[in-house]
């Protein structure tokens, strides 16, 4: 397993869609074990393989607070069946635009289908965070980040700032 870097806005990689996996191979299942690895490492409750530079439709999340108890779940080729009217306000951070802080209302509940780590076909009934973390990973595979639901002030102003700490990050 190795901890791979986590890519940062801006950055025209993050705005990839992402393509869906054809096959649960070996292949696949290490890149999850490097992503929930990563995402470990970040202290991140979710991670989409795009944040890594892989456009494959593959996320890792846990959302358990108890580091010492690790529930790690897979989700290839992810797909929302159902959503609900009633919508549900989180403030969302994001490991690709770090230490940025914004409350976003998204549906309440979903229901997904998707691919585990052995390839198995599985179904899911989401509510709260979990499936805030689920719709917010989900986007990644479309290539939108949570700040784009935000208004053009304060959207602009974040990716100012992180701009701005990616320039004076350079090192000559
Ligand atoms: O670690 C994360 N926390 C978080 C908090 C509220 C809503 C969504 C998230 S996902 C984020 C990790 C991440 O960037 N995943 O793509
Ligand atoms: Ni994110």
């Amino acid at each position: 397993m190795t901890i791979k870097t986590i890519i940062t806005e801006p950055n025209k990689i993050l705005r990839q869609v992402s393509k869906p996996v054809e096959k649960v191979g070996k292949e696949e299942q290490q890149l999850m074990d490097d992503m929930l690895e990563t995402m470990y490492s970040a202290n991140g409750i979710g991670l989409a393989a795009i944040q890594i530079g892989v456009p494959k439709r593959i996320i890792v999340m846990d959302i358990n607070q108890d580091k010492n108890k690790k529930k790690p779940m897979y989700l290839v080729n992810p797909v929302i069946k159902n959503k609900d009217n009633l919508k549900s306000t989180y403030e969302e951070g994001c490991l690709s635009v770090p230490n940025q802080f914004a409350e976003v209302d998204r549906p309440k509940n979903c229901d997904i289908e998707y691919l585990d780590y052995e390839g198995e076909k599985k179904f899911l009934k989401a509510e709260g965070l979990l499936a805030t973390c689920i719709q917010h990973e989900m986007d990644h595979l479309e290539g939108i980040l949570f700040i784009d639901y935000l208004s053009k002030l304060k959207k602009s102003m974040i990716v100012k700032k992180l701009s701005k700490m990616k320039s004076s990050r350079i090192v000559v």
